[in-house]
């Protein structure tokens, strides 16, 4: 079908995304303008974070751009089964940790010995998620003019031509932004009913999990998941192979993090791994067997969770095209987002680690950039990052560790200061945090300033609560360019904002020789 010179609202285009998806309708979606004889610039293949925003560039600097996604909307995998998924699991694991908390107490109902559905969960997103899906159409179509072709299934014919059905389409240059997908450990029993991941979850769950949930991983989906899974009141038993959560590198953050997840009931084995995956006769999860140094451990389960990293959605293109391949299919790029063969691009999640939005993002504008002429590198690196327990865990810059290792007089800036009596102390806390400051103490979060005593330059910030991530994208963006405690003392807190980084520096910069804290 063809919609070009159609106006879609936001409800029509929602209205053909569920019917298309329902009724499994392959017509693609064209939406191209007849009128322009100009050779595209580029054909983006994929319309997720980084081909949507790396054709939006490329079209803001006066070039002309396609699109082409297999799916009838864009956005990609972020609004359909990543990162929107993903936050609505952890608002209800936020949610239902503060219900649990304060179960029977205050307005809250009794929570005691509940469990939460996790199939209406699911459903809800499933409900929902046409909602982002049909705003991504809109805005690509009416507010940014971006030409595209939707539910497409689409063959790449060289490095400058794909073709849909019996049309053609040349381009002089091919951006790949396939995405990725998640890993399937190669263990007995993987392809059993009841075995998921973030993917599968979302896209298969037809019935309610029991009450024992297995993870598999140590890193942000298995934890953030795990979280979720905990926070519905089921027993979770999350199993890493190696340290949980190595990304989180300050010490006394991640004991923190782990010991409020552990007074929330969540289970560890580090360093143990699955061996085997038992099935029922009906070909249904109903065990799982763990390797632990002490011996081999057997858990009674119908639900199973794999969350352990990505591979490449490049397999064919990459083989047809003859890319430079690495580990997991990523494509191999240079740092103008070129493959190996010189007009094709690879930007996104397709490209390897970090897979985050912000990455695939700027990759693909980068890509624009050195497709219309101006010469553009681009390497991730000095980011800040975040992940989910039942809190919101953010951090930018070094640990502590870190920190001491590579610099000779580093201050420390906390909340909750060091006390002999344990964490029971009534502060930090601020937004989001104030009922369980009053009842909880030890539950209103953690958050620590790492400093350069000679310089005064902030060198990390930690925080677990709520709220301090978006502060989080702005203080990083200031470390890079210098930050020091005598500018975070200048600033105008919003107080009691999430994070205390400004008051406390305010205390301590008077003095040229400034203490801990
Ligand atoms: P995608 O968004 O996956 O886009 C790839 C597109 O290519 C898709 O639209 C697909 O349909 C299309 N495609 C693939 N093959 C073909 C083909 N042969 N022909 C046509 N089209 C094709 N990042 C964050 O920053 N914050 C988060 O909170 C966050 N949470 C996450 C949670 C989970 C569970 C996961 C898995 C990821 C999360 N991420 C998060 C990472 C983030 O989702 C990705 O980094 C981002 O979506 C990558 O964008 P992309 O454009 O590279 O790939
Ligand atoms: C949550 C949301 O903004 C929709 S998902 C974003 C997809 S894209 O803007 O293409 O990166």
């Amino acid at each position: 079908m063809d919609v070009w010179g159609d106006s879609y609202t936001i409800g029509k285009w929602q209205d053909l995304i569920v019917e298309t998806l329902e009724s499994g309708d392959s017509t693609p979606i064209f939406n191209i303008n007849p009128k322009d004889t100009r050779e595209f610039d580029a054909i983006f293949l994929g319309g997720g974070a980084a081909g949507r925003f790396g054709a939006a560039y490329l079209r803001a600097l006066g070039g002309r751009v396609l699109i082409i996604d297999r799916w009838p909307f864009l956005g990609g995998s972020c609004p359909h089964q990543a990162c929107v998924p993903h936050h609505l699991f952890s608002d209800c694991a936020a949610q239902l940790m503060l219900e649990r908390t304060f179960s029977s107490k205050l307005w809250f109902q009794n929570l005691e010995d509940k469990i939460v559905s996790i199939k209406n969960i699911v459903d809800l997103f499933r409900n929902g998620r046409t909602g982002p899906h049909a705003v991504m159409n809109y805005q690509s179509k009416e507010q940014l003019g971006l030409e595209f072709v939707l539910n497409a299934e689409s063959e790449i014919i060289d490095a400058n031509t794909v073709k849909i059905g019996k049309r053609k389409y040349q381009a002089k240059n091919l951006v790949l932004a396939l995405g990725a997908k998640p890993l399937v450990a190669d263990i007995p029993g993987a392809s059993l009913k009841g075995v998921f991941n973030s993917l599968t979850l979302v896209e298969k769950l037809d019935y309610e999990p029991g009450n024992t949930i297995v993870v598999i991983g140590g890193g942000k989906s298995a934890i953030e998941y795990g979280c979720f899974f905990n926070a519905t009141g089921r027993r979770t038993l999350v199993i890493a192979r190696h340290q949980l959560m190595p990304m989180l590198k300050d010490a006394e953050s991640r004991s923190y993090a782990i010991l409020m997840m552990e007074e929330q009931g969540m289970e560890f084995l580090e360093y143990a791994e699955i061996s085997n995956i038992q099935g029922d006769l009906q070909g249904k999860v109903k065990s799982v067997s763990i390797r632990t140094a002490d011996g081999t451990i057997n858990v009674d389960t119908d639900f199973v969770f794999m969350g352990l990293g990505e591979q490449a959605n490049s397999e064919m293109i990459a083989q047809k095209l003859a890319l430079e391949t690495g580990e997991k299919g990523f494509i191999k790029i240079n740092r103008h987002m070129q493959t190996s063969v010189h007009n094709v691009y690879a930007v996104g999640d397709v490209t390897g680690s970090p897979m985050e939005m912000f990455k695939a993002r700027k990759e693909g504008v980068c890509a624009a950039k050195n497709i219309m002429g101006q010469t553009s590198e681009y390497k991730a690196a000095d980011y800040p990052d975040f992940m989910h327990t039942h809190y919101e865990v953010c951090w930018l810059g070094l640990s502590e560790e870190e920190a001491r290792q590579r610099h000779a007089n580093v201050k420390v800036m906390k909340l909750p200061p060091d006390n002999p009596n344990g964490l029971d102390v009534g502060l930090p806390a601020g937004d989001r945090m104030m009922l369980y400051l009053m009842a909880k103490p030890r539950m209103s979060g953690f958050q620590k300033l790492i400093i350069d005593g000679d310089t005064r330059k902030i060198l990390g910030a930690f925080h677990i609560g709520y709220g301090a991530k978006d502060g989080f994208q702005y203080l990083n963006f200031l470390v890079k360019k210098g930050l020091t405690i005598d500018d975070l003392a200048d600033m105008d807190e919003l107080f009691i904002s999430p994070s205390y980084f400004i008051q406390l520096c305010r205390l301590r910069a008077g003095d040229p020789h400034f203490n801990n804290m």
